[in-house]
């Protein structure tokens, strides 16, 4: 089964139907995505990072989950991005959605289980709330861009992506082409 983020009711616990469908072992995939009004209107984790954060953390908790058929189905999980910010270039928004989604699963790994286990079974949930945050309030972005740069990538890809001037490039060359075909009346 497709989880598409923008597709349930406003308020929807989408984390817990994600835990349920890594239980069965029927996810198959996500499209992220956030939204304000429509479906996939905005960038993923634009407007809601934290309901991101405890959809991944469900993710992180299945893929190390004992249990084969939950683990397999979490490790085999697709990941798409399906969203079109209308007010934003295209590019950009996908270069944030990549960061946002590596970011939040870094966040969600740094979750402590064996602490959360405990607090779970002790029913103290003021104190699995606490761990929960403890994780999301952590800063990855300076380990992310050791990450990045390990690999030979820049530290920060949406910077990088900026000062290539890649979006100037290819918006004059379309500009260009569109007003060539134009000349030409190849558009009746
Ligand atoms: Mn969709």
């Amino acid at each position: 089964m497709l989880v598409d983020t923008g597709h349930h009711l406003q308020g929807t616990n989408i984390e817990h139907i994600v835990a349920i469908l890594l239980d069965e072992g029927r996810l198959g995939g996500f499209h992220f995505n956030d939204r304000k009004y429509a479906d996939d209107d905005l960038t993923v984790g634009a407007i809601n990072p934290y309901q991101l954060f405890l959809i991944f953390a469900e993710l992180v908790a299945g893929e190390e989950d004992p249990a084969q058929t939950v683990s397999q189905c979490a490790k085999a999980c697709a990941y798409m991005f399906d969203q079109c910010p209308n007010h934003k270039p295209t590019i950009e928004s996908v270069i944030q959605s990549a960061v946002v989604v590596q970011e939040t699963w870094a966040k969600a790994l740094l979750i402590d289980r064996a602490a959360l286990k405990q607090s779970q079974d002790a029913h103290d949930l003021t104190q699995c709330e606490e761990i929960l945050k403890d994780a999301y309030n952590t800063d990855v972005r300076p380990m992310l861009a050791e990450w990045r740069q390990n690999k030979g990538l820049d530290a920060n890809p949406l910077a990088a992506f900026r000062r290539s001037g890649y979006l100037a490039k290819i918006t004059a060359e379309r500009t260009a082409k569109r007003g060539a075909v134009a000349a030409t009346g190849a558009f009746g």
